[in-house]
């Protein structure tokens, strides 16, 4: 450490212990972040109008271990694939392989997600499908990823159901609502019992006029039901325009109900943007909620995984600058001033407690975050040392730009 990097620390000390805050637990706090990596990210993906391939893009599910190994390299908190079954299967329909693959390049598969959206047979929805037979062919489906999960040394399950109806009058609603429960019901009773179910929600799109999981209220009334494995997962980019994710944050946390994230960013609705890019203030005020469990002592477990859509931008690249993102919020919440901002409350003055709150987000981390990554053993800049590093010219010329799409276009 340069004497000038020793001073700023030294003064940043200070300033939190001012606030009753202490630097090393802040850095281990984001020593300790994990977010898993989307093996569907790295690939191309693109709009229903197209698809803007990337040269480098991979094709197969070891070009994405590889991609997600290197993003790791430089990142250091992402050591984890969240997995979409059909897309990371070797093409004879293998998973312990793949398992195998990601271990020797340091990384384990995070969370695994069914797939019953993309077969024929899906058009008027899986679970919730008026006939039995798709419904039937939906829990086999989930039977097997149970035991893919198992195969791959996941213990977490993330759900997303693409049923829905798109026409007044076009089914049931009631019993549409019965066979959702039903098919849950029937996935989380063929989990190990050390397995965690996410059901996550989505307001509509494939579907439009209704959509069987549409808000946080309709999961955490399944996970409710389901049992004490089964919990919430909020994509941030799955609710209307105007919803406040904040504060739903904060209800699930104190329900113990809130599972995990999806993160990217959106400015209208599912965009799957970099998260942090449109709004970063909405993701520093998530992260506050997070840490306000956590400065209570009273943390659950929640995954985070990215869930986001490259379609312009160099897939690495955009993941990597993602990551930086979610350490940025979650570093400037760790620095809230906690214990003025009560003292703010409770004497109801508005303007110091949302002075008390701007201040941290207000704060530069960077340096901060430049120190954790030097303590890590990594770069203090994760993008700029992944252009210098040579892997984005590498992977160009051995894959040739052919790569095929896994989502849209
Ligand atoms: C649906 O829009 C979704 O957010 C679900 O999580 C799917 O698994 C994922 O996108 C596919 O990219
Ligand atoms: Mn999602």
């Amino acid at each position: 450490m340069t004497m000038n990097n020793q001073k700023n620390q030294d003064q940043l000390a200070e300033q939190l212990e001012r606030k009753g805050l202490n630097l090393a637990a802040i850095k281990e706090s984001l020593k300790n972040q994990v977010i898993e990596l989307p093996s569907w990210a790295v690939g191309n993906s693109g709009t229903r109008y197209g698809t803007f391939r990337d040269p480098g893009a991979a094709q197969t599910i070891w070009d994405k271990i590889d991609d997600c190994a290197e993003i790791q390299r430089w990142v250091g908190i992402c050591p984890k694939m969240a997995s979409h079954v059909l897309w990371d299967v070797t093409d004879d329909g293998k998973y312990t392989p793949v398992k195998e693959y990601a271990e020797s390049k340091g990384m384990s598969i995070g969370t695994v997600h069914p797939n019953t959206f993309m077969g024929q047979q899906f058009r008027f929805g899986s679970v919730c499908n008026p006939f039995e037979d798709v419904r039937n062919s939906t829990l086999e489906h989930f039977r097997d990823c149970v035991r893919i999960t198992r195969e791959m040394g996941s213990k977490s399950i993330g759900i997303w159901l693409a049923d829905g109806t798109n026409y007044p009058g076009q089914d049931n609603l009631f019993e549409r609502k019965h066979r959702l429960e039903e098919g849950l019901a029937d996935l989380y009773g063929a989990m190990d019992p050390d397995m965690t179910l996410f059901v996550e929600y989505k307001p509509f799109e494939p579907a439009f006029y209704t959509t069987d999981i549409m808000d946080w209220g309709m999961s955490l009334l399944l996970c409710n039901k389901l049992g004490d494995r089964a919990k919430v997962l909020v994509d941030l980019g799955h609710h209307l325009p105007g919803v406040n994710i904040e504060q739903i944050i904060a209800i699930l946390l104190d329900e113990k109900k809130l599972g995990g994230f999806h993160l990217n960013n959106c400015k209208y609705a599912d965009d799957d943007l970099m998260v942090g890019s449109i709004n970063p203030l909405e993701l520093f005020l998530i992260y506050a909620q997070l840490t306000e469990k956590e400065a209570h002592g009273n943390s659950d477990e929640i995954t985070y995984m990215l869930d986001q859509s490259h379609n312009i931008e160099p897939s690495i690249e955009g993941i990597i600058q993602s990551v930086m993102n979610t350490q940025t919020a979650f570093a400037k919440a760790l620095i809230i001033d906690r214990k003025a901002l009560a003292a703010e409350q409770q004497e109801g003055d508005v303007m110091m407690a949302n002075r008390i709150l701007m201040d941290a987000y207000e704060t530069d981390v960077r340096p901060l975050l430049a120190q954790v990554r030097a303590e890590m053993g990594l770069e203090p800049d994760p993008l700029l040392a992944y252009r210098r590093g040579g892997y984005a010219e590498k992977i160009v010329k051995k894959r040739k730009g052919t790569g095929t799409n896994t989502l849209g276009g």
